[in-house]
């Protein structure tokens, strides 16, 4: 087999092609938090994360077409179809948090959907919302509206990847809830294929692309503890940590808990022991 080339780094993963039509996308084991990559990785986080993403492709092909061809026998290598990517990512709010709960406070708007008044953070929404964002290389996407989106997209392809992630979105948010665990948004890449069909491409319905929040303990006005993440955030707040880099390293017990955590969602979701995807990742698909 002719050798991978490297095409691309995001924060925790590597983009390689294979050929003309096919890519090869390679999940690390690291874990940022507040946008800094801490020097102590979660060992099986890229395994978790790739096992999940397939999980969900597999289950989802009938209502949307995705790039997913393989996966390697690793558990953190996706073969994928090669795509002309949108240049907007989508993301999908059925909850007001993040960068949601900020624009609507200072403006009473998300992207442009207008929403009442007197929501509270983390309040799930009458309705989901779609609100794009453009891709930044480094720092942070900028949220703009579904307008702007639709011109960069192109409209045609613009409404057909809004269809696709309100659809994506109600079928996992609905599978999750049923498994304890509020999807409260999430965010989509699409890209359109050789006949200009669109297509969900990256990573999708992970940890690292959504807000997992468990569902047990869920309680609107103030911000919801992050399932997979939180006792890293906790225990790097702990130590006086200022948010800039270098983050601390992470001690073995928070490694060891964090670590349990990613298994446990992916145990709960998928409803496959993690153990059998480690002997055989195709049993996800
Ligand atoms: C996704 C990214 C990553 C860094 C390229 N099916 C596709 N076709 C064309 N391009 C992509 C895909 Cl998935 C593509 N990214 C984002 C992924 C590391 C950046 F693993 N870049």
């Amino acid at each position: 087999m002719p050798e991978a080339v490297h095409l691309a780094s995001g924060k925790v993963r590597e983009v390689y092609a294979l050929d003309d039509d096919r890519l090869q996308l390679v999940a690390s084991d690291r874990i940022s938090t507040f946008d800094v990559i801490l020097p102590t990785p979660i060992p099986d986080k890229g395994r978790v994360l790739t096992g999940m993403s397939a999980f969900w492709f597999a289950r989802t092909r009938e209502l949307v077409p995705n790039h997913l061809l393989e996966l390697g026998d690793d558990g953190r290598t996706t073969i994928c179809r090669r795509l002309e990517m949108l240049p907007v990512e989508l993301v999908v709010r059925g909850y007001l948090s993040g960068s949601g709960w900020v624009d609507y406070q200072a403006s009473g708007s998300v992207c442009g959907h207008a929403l009442p008044s007197g929501l509270l953070e983390s309040e799930r929404l009458a309705e989901p919302i779609v609100t794009p964002a453009t891709k930044a290389e480094e720092g942070h996407d900028l949220n703009i509206t579904e307008v702007e989106a639709a011109r960069l997209c192109g409209a045609n392809a613009y409404a057909a990847a809004r269809e696709a992630a309100i659809a994506l979105y109600i079928f996992a948010s609905d599978h999750a809830e049923s498994r304890g665990i509020i999807l409260a948004d999430t965010k989509f890449e699409f890209g359109t294929d050789r006949d200009g069909v669109v297509t969900l491409a990256d990573e999708a319905l992970t940890p690292d692309s959504s807000r997992f929040w468990p569902a047990d303990t869920y309680a609107p006005g103030g911000p919801q503890p992050s399932f997979d993440k939180q006792y890293v955030r906790d225990f790097c707040l702990s130590t006086g940590w200022d948010r800039t880099y270098p983050g601390p390293d992470v001690p073995v017990d928070v490694v060891a808990g964090t670590r349990g955590r990613y298994i446990d969602a992916f145990e709960r979701l998928t409803e496959i022991p993690f153990e059998r995807y480690l002997s055989d990742p195709k049993v996800v698909m």
